[in-house]
C-alpha cells in the first residue's frame, strides 16, 4: 500500500507543482511586444501608451497626488519617472526612501489612480540634474571612469540596484503593479564609452532583480551614430525627439534597430531646458500640439517630455558645458507649470489626445490659488564669516595646496577657503585661478573687504588689495554639476590651485559649510545685533545671512496658500523657509527672478521664518530697513531679461 501511495505522489507532486505555477500564469498580467503585429499587448490586448513625464523628486510629495491627477485628467494612460540614484544615496550606504524620497509611495499613488508607470532607474538619468543623477561621492576615486565597466563603478552601481529594484519588483505590472517597462542608463548612444559589457552588467543585473519577464528599454536620440553605442541585443530601442522634427525619419532610425515592434517616443519634448543668463526657452503650443497628432496617428506610444518639470530645490540642479548651470526652475514650458498650473498647452494638448482615446470626464483639478503675502523686511544676522563656529562645528582642514569638495567630503553648497597674504598689496595684485579651476564661483574678500567674484570660464582672475599678513577669504559655490556629455566627472571647489601675483597661495585652511543644520538649528536666534558694513569699494557686501520672520494670519480659509518669492534689489544667494531649502535666487542674472513657494511649508500657527543667504550684494546697507525686504508675489516670472556674461573677462584659456 505504502508502495502505491508513493508512485501517487511522486506522480502527483510536479502535476501540483506545475498546476501553481501555471496558476501564477493563468491568473498573471502580462505586458509584451506583439512582433508581428508591432504593437503592445498588455494582457494580451493590443496597448498604446501616452505618458507624461514627472519627476517625484522635483516636485513635493504634498502635490503629488495633484499633478498625477492632472496627467490623467489630460487623457494620459501612463506616467514616466526617473529615479534619481543620488536623492536616495546622499552618503554611500546611507539612503532616504520616506517623505519626498518615497518612490514606492509616487509609484503606488500613479497605481491608484490608474495610471500605469514607465520607470526610469538610470543609474545615469541626464535630466538637468545634479551629475546627472550619479552621486558626487562616486568621485572619491579620481580616476573612475562613469558609466562604464570600471570595478568601481560597477561595484556601487551593483549595490544599488540591489537595494532599489527589489522595492520596484512588486511594484512591475505582471506581479499586480503599474510598472509596464523599464529603461537600461539613458541615451548611453550619446556617451564616449561606449561599453557594452556596462549595458549587459545592467541587463543582467535588471532581469536578475525584476524577473525573465519584464520588458526592458532603452532610449536614444533619433540617430543612428546614437543607436550605435546605446542599443543592446535584447533591449528594446526607442528613440526621442522633439517638436518639429521630422517624423518619418526619426520613426525611420528606430526601424533601423527594431524591424518588428512599436513606435515609441520616449522623449517628445514639450518644451526645453533653461540656463542662467539665458533667454527662458518655450516651445509653441502649435508645434507641438502638431507633432503630438503625427506621432499618435502613426500608432506609435509617446511620452511627453515634461508633463510637469516642477523644481530643482535646494542645490540639485545640473549644468551643461561649457559649464552653465540650470536654474532652480524645471519649468520646461510644459503643459502643467513649475507650480501645477493648466497651461494652454495642457488643454491643447489634451485636445489632441481625445481625437485617439477617450478622455476622463469629470473635473480636472483646479491650477492652484496663489497668494501675494507682501513684502517682509528683513534684518541682517551673522556674515558667514562670523557665522564659522557654527557653520563648520568640526574646524578647519589644513592644506598646503586647496583640496576639492570631494576631498573634504562635501557634495553640495559651499566650502570656505581661507590663507592669508603673502605679500603686501597696496596696490590692486592680481589673485588668479590660472587653470580655471574656480569651481564653480568663489567671493572674495581681504580682512573683511569684500573684492569681487571670480567665476569658471568666465572671471579668473581678480584685482584685491591688502596687506601682507591679512586674511585672504573664498567662499566657494557649487552651483550644480554637469548633467550632460563628457564632463559630467564635475568636480567642485578649488580644483587648481590659485596665484596671487603669479605666485602659488599655499597653507590653506578649508572650512566644509554645513548650511543645513546651521540654518534649521541655530542661524534663526537673531541676538538683535546684526553685524556691521565693511566698506567695499566694490560696492559688495560680506556673504552674509538676513532674517525675517513673518506671521499668516489664521482664521482666513484656505491660507496658507502658494506663492512665489522675489529679490529686489538683491543680487544671488540662497533662501530657505522654516528650515526648507526653496533653491538659489539671482535676478541679477536671470531669467529666473521668483522662486516657487508651495504652501506646505508654510504654517499659520507661528512665525514662518525665512532666511536669506545673500553671496554679492544686499540692498540692507544704509538705504535702511524698506530696502531690506524680499516679496511674495502671486504670479512667477521666469523669463526676465538677463545678463548673460559670455566672454572670459581676462585673456587667460580656460579649461571647461
Ligand atoms: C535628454 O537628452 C535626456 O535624456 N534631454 C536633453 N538632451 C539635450 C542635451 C543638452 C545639450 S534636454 C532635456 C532632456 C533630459 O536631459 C533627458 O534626461
Amino acid at each position: 500500500m505504502l508502495g502505491v501511495v508513493r508512485i501517487l505522489s511522486l506522480l502527483l507532486v510536479p502535476l501540483l507543482l506545475g498546476s501553481a505555477r501555471g496558476l501564477r500564469k493563468v491568473s498573471s498580467r502580462t505586458f509584451k511586444i506583439d512582433s508581428s503585429h508591432n504593437r503592445f499587448l498588455k494582457d494580451g490586448q493590443p496597448f498604446r501608451y501616452i505618458s507624461g513625464s514627472i519627476h517625484y523628486f522635483r516636485v513635493p510629495r504634498f502635490y503629488w497626488k495633484d499633478r498625477l491627477l492632472k496627467m490623467k485628467m489630460a487623457g494620459l494612460n501612463a506616467i514616466q519617472t526617473y529615479v534619481a540614484w543620488n536623492f536616495h544615496e546622499l552618503q554611500p550606504g546611507q539612503y532616504e526612501f520616506t517623505g519626498d524620497h518615497d518612490v514606492e509611495h509616487f509609484i503606488q499613488l500613479a497605481h491608484d489612480l490608474g495610471l500605469l508607470v514607465i520607470l526610469r532607474p538610470g543609474p545615469y538619468i541626464c535630466a538637468e540634474w545634479d551629475m546627472g543623477g550619479l552621486p558626487a561621492w562616486l568621485l572619491e576615486k579620481k580616476s573612475i571612469v562613469l558609466r562604464s565597466s570600471d570595478p568601481d563603478y560597477l561595484a556601487a552601481v551593483d549595490k544599488w540596484l540591489g537595494v532599489l529594484l527589489p522595492k520596484m519588483r512588486p511594484l512591475l505590472y505582471q506581479n499586480g503593479g503599474p510598472i509596464i517597462t523599464v529603461q537600461v542608463e539613458n541615451e548611453y548612444g550619446s556617451y564616449y564609452t561606449c561599453d557594452y559589457d556596462y549595458l549587459r552588467f545592467l541587463q543582467e543585473r535588471f532581469h536578475g532583480h525584476l524577473g525573465e519577464d519584464v520588458l526592458l528599454f532603452t532610449t536614444d536620440g533619433a540617430h543612428e551614430k546614437f543607436l550605435q553605442c546605446g542599443a543592446l541585443q535584447g533591449l528594446y530601442a526607442t528613440v526621442d525627439f522633439g517638436a518639429g522634427v521630422n517624423i518619418t525619419a526619426a520613426f525611420l532610425t528606430q526601424r533601423q534597430r527594431e524591424p518588428r515592434g512599436p513606435l515609441v517616443n520616449s522623449e517628445f519634448y514639450t518644451g526645453w531646458l533653461d540656463h542662467w543668463g539665458q533667454p527662458h526657452s518655450t516651445v509653441h503650443v502649435k508645434a507641438v500640439a502638431s507633432s503630438l497628432y503625427d506621432i499618435l496617428a502613426r500608432g506609435a506610444s509617446v511620452n511627453m517630455y515634461m508633463f510637469i518639470g516642477g523644481t530643482n530645490f535646494a542645490y540639485w540642479n545640473g549644468a551643461n558645458t561649457p559649464y552653465q548651470a540650470q536654474p532652480t526652475s524645471y519649468d520646461y514650458d510644459a503643459p502643467l507649470s513649475e507650480a501645477g498650473d493648466l497651461t494652454d498647452k495642457y488643454f491643447a494638448l489634451r485636445d489632441v489626445i481625445q481625437q485617439f482615446e477617450k478622455v476622463p470626464e469629470g473635473p480636472i483639478p483646479p491650477s492652484t490659488p496663489k497668494f501675494a503675502y507682501g513684502k517682509v523686511a528683513l534684518k541682517k544676522l551673522k556674515t558667514v564669516e562670523e557665522a564659522l563656529s557654527i557653520l563648520c562645528r568640526s574646524g578647519p582642514i589644513q592644506s598646503l595646496y586647496p583640496l576639492t569638495f570631494i576631498q573634504v567630503k562635501q557634495y553640495f553648497g559651499f566650502v570656505l577657503y581661507r590663507t592669508t597674504l603673502p605679500q603686501d598689496c597696496s596696490n590692486p595684485t592680481p589673485l588668479s585661478s590660472p587653470f580655471n579651476g574656480i569651481h564653480d564661483r568663489a567671493y572674495v574678500s581681504v580682512n573683511g573687504v569684500p573684492q569681487g567674484v571670480l567665476e569658471r570660464n568666465l572671471v579668473i582672475t581678480l584685482n584685491i588689495t591688502g596687506k601682507a599678513g591679512a586674511t585672504l577669504d573664498l567662499l566657494v559655490e557649487n552651483m550644480g554639476r554637469v548633467n550632460y556629455g563628457h564632463s559630467i566627472n564635475d568636480f567642485k571647489g578649488l580644483v587648481s590651485n590659485l596665484t596671487l601675483d603669479s605666485n602659488i597661495l599655499t597653507d590653506w585652511k578649508i572650512f566644509p559649510l554645513n548650511m543645513e543644520d546651521a540654518v534649521r538649528s541655530h542661524l534663526g536666534t537673531w541676538d538683535g545685533h546684526g553685524s556691521s558694513y565693511a566698506h567695499s569699494p566694490s560696492n559688495y557686501t560680506l556673504p552674509a545671512f538676513y532674517v525675517a520672520n513673518f506671521s499668516i494670519p489664521t482664521g482666513i480659509p484656505d491660507l496658507p496658500q502658494d506663492t512665489f518669492i522675489q529679490f529686489p534689489g538683491w543680487t544671488k544667494g540662497q533662501v530657505w523657509i522654516n528650515g526648507f531649502n526653496l533653491g538659489r535666487y539671482w535676478p541679477a542674472r536671470g531669467p529666473q527672478v521668483t522662486l516657487f513657494v508651495p504652501r506646505h511649508i508654510l504654517v499659520t500657527s507661528a512665525p514662518n521664518t525665512i532666511i536669506v543667504l545673500e553671496l554679492e550684494r544686499a540692498p540692507c546697507g544704509n538705504g535702511g530697513p524698506e530696502l531690506c525686504t524680499v516679496e511674495f508675489v502671486d504670479r512667477p516670472v521666469i523669463s526676465a531679461a538677463q545678463t548673460m556674461v559670455t566672454s572670459l573677462k581676462t585673456k587667460t584659456k580656460t579649461h571647461g
